[in-house]
This record gives C-alpha cells, structure tokens and sequence, in this order.
C-alpha cells in the first residue's frame, strides 16, 4: 500500500479512546494479500479501547498510532503516622510544630476535616486500614489486651483480605516500610499478607524495653537509646537486634524513595507507617533541638521531612499525576506523655478513647491533576481506602462485609458518597455511633485514666458540627436521632460474626 493510500485509510479511521466501542467515520477496511476489502462489523465490535486497535493496525504495518488509554492503575502510596494528633500539624493548626511539607501536600492536595482512624489504638487501627473492615470482624481487637505485644502468638488472620494482596492481582509491586503490628511472628509478617518487600519494626517502639532500663514513666523521656530493643527486621529476619531509633526515620525514608524508584515502570503499592511519634521519641541529629515544640516538634520536623522525600521522589520521576499518596494517622495524641505526646487540637481527648480526639485524625489526599486543592469536609474513614483503592485499580472486591466505601467521588468532585454510620469501637465493644452531624455515646472513658467505662441510658448526644470539642448533650431535645442511631446500630451488629480474638494468647517472645 502506498502513502497515499495508507492516508485516507487512516482518515477514515477516528477512534475515540475510553469510549464503550469503536466508533468510525466511514466504513471500516482491512487487508488481504489480494488487496482491500471491507471489514464486517462484528469483527470490528472486538477492538474496544484505543491501545487494542493501535496494536492491530501495527501488526497490519500500517503506522497508525492511536493516543495512549489513559491509566488505570495509579501508583498508590500510604503513609501512617504513630499516635499524631488531629492538632499536630501547621496545616490543621498547630501554633509551633512546623510541617511545610505535609503543609504543601494539604494545599495541592485535599484535606479532609472528618476523617476517622478505624479504631484508637494502634493494632486494631492498622487491621482496619489494610482490611477495610471493622477489628472486630478479624478478631484484632480485645477489650483488655488491646495491642499486640511482644509475646503475642496471634496476628491477622491468613484469610483476611489485605490491600496489597488485592493490588497484587492487578500487578501491582508492593512494599511495607516501618511498623507493622499485626504479629510479628514469622508466619504473620508483611511478607505473608501480600507485601514483596518488608522493612521495619514488628511492633511499637517501646514494646521491648531493656533489662537495664528504670522502670517506670521516666525511661520514656530520658532519650536514651540503649533503654530499647524492639527489632528491625527485613523480610521475615532480624537484620539488626538493637536499632538506633534515632536513625529509623532516615532509614525508612531511604527504603521508602529506593523502591519507588526501582518500581517507576510499573504499578506499585507503597505502605509507609512511620514509628514516630508514638513514644519513646527520638530524631537524628539533623533535626534534634531545632523546634519550637520541643523534641515532640524535632520528631514531627523529620516525619515532615521524609514525608517531602516520598513526593520529591514522585515528582523528580515524573510520577506526580499517575500516583495517589496519602498521609493519615493510626489514633489520636498518647496524652498521658505530657509535651512527649501531641495534640488532639479542639476534640476531646486523645489515643485510647471513643471521643473525638481519640479517633479522629488528619487525613490528606494527594494527586496533582486529578484530586483539585480543596478541604473536604464530608466525612471519610481510613477503612475507605480499600475500596477505592480496589477501584482505582480495577481490582474486584471480595465477597465479604467490608465497613469503607469508595470515595473517589468526593476525591474527584464527581458526587457524594451514601454511607451508613460509623461505629466507634474500645477494644471490642462498642461504646458510640455517627450518623451524620450527631453522635452517640453508649459508654464513656478516657483514653488511660484511673477511670472506669460509665454507661448512658439515654445515651449522650453530641452534635459535632456545632460542637466538635463534645461538650452538651442534646439527648433530651433529640429521640428521634437517637432512634435512627439505634436502628443503624442494629444493623451493624447483626453483620457481625463472632471470630476468635487474636491479642489474647502468648507465647516465649
Ligand atoms: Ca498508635
């Protein structure tokens, strides 16, 4: 076929990418070694998508290149913090602590005000996370052990779904970096739940104090290193016994841009759940002493740091508007840590507790080109990222009760989101619910007080729009409310099934 010829084929071909099928200006043609015939139609009906009709005329010799499809698996990029509070950062607030890059972020990005940890601790939290599903679905959650320990025996549970195995069927590469703390014995590791890479702390930071250490409150603020043993691990082996904790948010970070960059070409799934700043707190000697805000400030400077890092990375390999990251928090500020523990901002209380500050933390959504700079004030929940992350990626979800929804509408201006209320769990019991601007306190508790849990029959009705700090019960003024909370209530209860709790039994650590 000459020019010419390969011309006004080419002329007579518009293919429109993305649309359900082939449409075209003319009749369609194809070639034999007798020369040209007209294609049926049932034949042309197969190519539905741009990319699939440019490597048919490719092979055909005819040079015709179609626009590339769009991308539909975006790279995906989480990272956790360890007890920082809804009031710990400069752009949610914070008079002192200084975060101009996850500042950054939050501006090119979308910052939501109502986004929940699933629970306000840190092991049920991060079941949560990776599950979409509420911890007492998976049995990671206990009224009295409420984390895992050092001597656990338990973890999560094999046949629970994890995100990176879910991006795993759509080829994805995935990588764990940092604390994990859903078992740390071998069989339970990243490793086994999806993750081809794992490098970090098995378990919070000060769970494996040394022999030699005082007892008590003061081995937490006394910056002493040797005072802990939790260890590092790379893949499902002790790599080092004894880290410098000082240096584990450096070597987070360089694992962290290391495997974005080995993975550029292809689709990956990074999960970076820093240790810091759960306590006992410690920065390198870069940022050590240089915040207003004290060690607690130092800490959050270097967390910041590494944070721009991961999106100088994303930038510099021209992986900006292909790649989803997001930044959230495990639970609220360990406010019994004085100026070692962080702020909850207006919400009450912090880690430990059912009431706002205990469960409610910064959540920011970053993706330039397809999230517009905003602050979202719907509420979203870290359970949500499973499901749109599935979606995202084209991935299908399981057929299982899963308790987040999909958020890419919100994400991307595109509508609103129906959900159901949120449930706020203690360990495994349910102490309140959200449904819409109300919520209902069933039981009541600070987070690590003396305190006992003290039970509302009515129960306490806060409305969180007008009052986010929970301060006036409006259950007297409010049965209605209170009535539909009951009748959501009932229906997630009777979703539930019982399962074996997995923070009970121990083992010789
Ligand atoms: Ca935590």
């Amino acid at each position: 076929m000459d020019d010419a010829s390969q011309a006004r084929l080419s002329d007579r071909i518009r293919v429109t990418v993305g649309s359900p099928r082939l449409r075209t200006r003319g009749r369609i043609i194809t070639f034999t070694r007798h020369g040209v015939r007209p294609m049926n139609w049932p034949l042309v009906s197969q190519f539905r998508d741009g990319a699939r009709l440019a490597i048919f005329l490719s092979c055909l010799g005819l040079g015709f290149a179609a626009p590339a499809a769009p991308r539909s698996r975006p790279n995906i990029v989480i990272i956790y913090a360890d007890d920082l509070g809804y009031g710990d950062l400069g752009c949610y607030g914070h008079p002192t602590i200084r975060t101009p890059n996850l500042d950054r972020m939050a501006t090119e990005g979308m910052r939501f005000t109502e986004f929940y940890s699933a629970a306000e601790v840190c092991t049920p939290s991060r079941a949560a996370l990776l599950t979409g599903r509420y911890p007492v679905r998976s049995g990671m959650c206990h009224d009295q052990f409420r984390v895992l320990r050092n001597n656990s025996s338990g973890g999560l549970p094999k046949d629970e779904i994890t995100l990176a195995e879910l991006l795993k069927t759509r080829g994805y590469a995935t990588a764990m970096v940092g604390k994990w703390h859903l078992g740390h014995r071998p069989e339970h590791l990243p490793p086994h739940h999806g993750f081809d890479e794992y490098r970090g702390l098995p378990y919070s930071n000060d769970m494996q104090p040394s022999p030699d250490s005082p007892k008590g409150r003061e081995r937490f603020f006394a910056e002493r290193n040797d005072y802990w043993q939790t260890p590092l691990i790379q893949g499902t082996n002790v790599v080092n016994p004894h880290p410098d904790q000082r240096q584990l948010t450096r070597d987070y970070t360089e694992t962290a841009v290391r495997f974005i960059r080995q993975h550029k070409r292809s689709p990956f799934f990074l999960y970076f759940a820093h240790t810091f700043p759960h306590v006992p707190l410690f920065a390198s000697g870069t940022f050590r002493g240089k915040s207003a805000a004290g060690l607690y400030g130092d800490v959050l400077a270097e967390l910041d740091w590494s944070v721009g890092q991961v999106l100088d990375t994303v930038r510099s390999e021209g992986l900006a508007r292909r790649t989803l990251v997001v930044f959230s928090s495990d639970n609220g500020p360990w406010l019994v840590y004085d100026q070692h523990g962080g702020s909850a901002g207006p919400l009450r209380e912090g880690k430990g507790s059912t009431w706002e500050g205990g469960m409610r933390v910064p959540g920011i959504f970053w993706w330039p080109g397809r999230i517009q700079p905003s602050v979202q004030h719907e509420m979203a929940l870290t359970m949500d990222l499973f499901p749109t992350c599935a979606r995202l990626a084209g991935a299908t979800l399981p057929d299982r009760p899963l308790d987040g929804v999909d958020i890419s509408p919100l994400l991307f201006g595109t509508g609103t989101v129906e959900r159901d209320a949120f449930m706020y769990y203690r360990g495994a019991t349910l102490y309140a619910a959200r449904l819409g601007p109300w919520k209902a306190h069933f039981i009541t508790r600070s987070g690590y007080g003396p305190d006992g849990p003290s039970t509302h029959n009515p129960p306490w009705l806060f409305h969180l729009g007008e009052d986010p700090g929970e301060k006036w019960d409006r259950a007297a003024q409010q049965p209605e409310v209170l009535a539909r909370i009951a009748d959501a209530v009932a229906r997630h209860r009777a979703s539930l099934v019982p399962v074996p709790t997995q923070l009970a039994e121990t083992v010789n650590p």
